[in-house]
């Protein structure tokens, strides 16, 4: 039977990104994208089944043919408890990892059963990110000018002191020149927008807006964070190819419609974890000790709009059941 989550589900993702991180930043620069995300997957995988629920994969690592672990329609969880969907992101930014720069991160997110938007063969999304205060203000389809002088106002900033952050991708060379058209602020990154995004909703971050075309995964992931951080995201299906396009229509997907915040993740009873793998701005990486390591993490709930940040000391005289995880 299937019942409302009421214990904060959150709480013991964490650990499940926490393992994560561990595993993926023994990667750290080392060139393998793949390997460290492999390794990712397998912690993530262990730690998620020990969480009381009973998921099923909507946001995984691909479908089953490619993906051994974590594939889209995967149960995970004990099999006990609220009947949710996960997203998972083991490495978000996996050349970011393999790179060793800023803001890779581990990243599970949970809803009630069905309420996740399914983003199935739409791999791109344009988005717009903004925190609590211009959230509800905001309108993806107004122009970027309108955008940013309401984001300015609701923060009570000048319109030079509003820093946008989006990929530094030519589909976003429009966007990105309308931005400076206007005199905002901007911080080009190579990869990984969820980290952004969330430093977006997140206070004395220093980044006002996420902005650009990105992946529809990442979308509905942000849309789970920002129901608990009390941002707001929107989102516009944007195939980047014509293959693209074709399996969207043919997965009958609407694609130049707006999605709403309630769109991308109905209702409101969402978890959100993540720890950091790389050093972050807003959440530090793995960072290994003589007998350890420590970790970085951000919890929301969006029920009771709590978020938390945890820092924890790991000891690896002491892997607690988790001995099988290669850290
Ligand atoms: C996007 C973005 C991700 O990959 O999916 C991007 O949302 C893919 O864009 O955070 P490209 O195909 O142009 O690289 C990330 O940056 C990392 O997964």
């Amino acid at each position: 039977m299937s019942e409302q989550p009421e214990r904060n589900l959150g709480l013991d993702l964490a650990r499940a990104t926490e393992a994560a991180a561990l595993a993926a930043a023994r990667w750290v620069g080392r060139g393998q994208k793949n390997e460290g995300d492999g390794a990712a997957v397998n912690a993530l995988r262990l730690l998620l089944g020990t969480v009381r629920m009973d998921g099923i994969v909507v946001i995984g690592e691909g479908e089953k043919d490619e993906a051994p672990m974590l594939f889209n329609g995967e149960r995970v969880g004990n099999g006990h408890g609220p009947a949710v969907d996960v997203a998972v992101d083991p490495v978000e930014g996996t050349n970011l990892l393999a790179k060793g720069r800023p803001n890779s991160i581990a990243v599970v997110a949970v809803a009630p059963r069905g309420t996740m938007f399914n983003p199935g063969p739409a791999f791109y999304m344009d988005k717009l990110i903004v925190g609590p205060e211009a959230a509800g203000k905001v309108d993806l389809e107004a122009p970027v000018a309108e955008t940013l002088a309401i984001i300015a106002r609701a923060k009570g900033l000048r319109i030079d002191e509003v820093t946008v952050v989006i990929l530094d991708r030519p589909r976003n060379q429009a966007r990105i020149q309308a931005i400076r058209d206007v005199g905002a602020r901007i911080r080009l990154i190579t990869d990984g927008d969820v980290a952004p995004s969330l430093m977006a909703a997140l206070p004395g971050t220093g980044i006002d807006a996420v902005m650009g075309i990105g992946g529809t995964p990442e979308g509905v992931i942000t849309a789970c964070a920002m129901h608990g951080l009390g941002g707001e995201i929107q989102g516009c299906l944007a195939p980047q190819s014509d293959a693209e396009r074709a399996r969207i229509e043919a997965a009958g997907i609407a694609i130049g419609r707006k999605l709403t915040l309630a769109e991308l993740a109905a209702g409101d009873d969402h978890f959100f974890a993540a720890t950091g793998i790389t050093q972050g701005d807003f959440l530090r990486g793995v960072r290994y000790t003589a007998t350890g390591a420590i970790t970085h993490s951000l919890v929301t709930r969006s029920r009771s709009g709590t978020w938390r940040t945890i820092e924890a000391h790991h000891r690896w005289d002491k892997l607690n059941g988790i001995s099988a995880v290669e850290y």
